[in-house]
């Protein structure tokens, strides 16, 4: 089993596609370990991004991130790092493919509704982020 950190972004949230979304998760056969709504800050955003703070779209992407609210999950699935990105699909919707959640569900390459960790070490640092180690027995 692979623990992964996922986020709902604000832009789904918004759009009330929680429900849409967590049963997507759960059909594609992920455990939720731990979930929880959160209201970042631009500061909290910054810190999550920070391995991003020399990329253009930083300022336009933590602006996003702490625009309103969010659903912070653990997933766990085995693989669940890739599997997870590969629900997601590419970060881009419009080169996503078919079936995944950013192409049936993001606006933009920037609100594009999820996140997912891309490997193990970033994966242990976002459920660190955001989870305690008793939020996960
Ligand atoms: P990922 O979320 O698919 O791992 P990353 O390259 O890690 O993609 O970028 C983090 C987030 O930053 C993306 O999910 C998206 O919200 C935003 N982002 C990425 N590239 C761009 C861009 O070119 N313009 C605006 N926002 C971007
Ligand atoms: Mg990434």
């Amino acid at each position: 089993m692979e623990r992964t950190l996922a986020i709902i972004k604000p832009d789904a949230v918004a759009r009330r596609l929680v429900g849409k979304i967590i049963g997507r998760i759960e059909e594609a056969g992920f455990r939720i370990r731990a979930m929880r709504r959160v209201n970042l800050s631009k500061g909290d955003a910054e810190g999550f991004y920070a391995v991003h703070r020399e990329r253009p779209f930083f300022a336009s992407l933590t602006d996003f991130m702490s625009s309103g609210p969010a659903i912070v999950m653990v997933l766990e699935a085995p693989d669940g790092i890739k599997k997870w990105r590969a629900l997601m699909g590419a970060t881009d919707p419009a080169v996503a493919d078919a079936g995944t959640l950013r192409k049936d569900f993001a606006e933009s390459i920037e609100r594009n509704a999820t996140h997912g960790s891309d490997a193990p070490d970033t994966a242990a640092y976002e459920i660190g982020y955001f989870f305690a180690g008793i939020d996960l027995t």
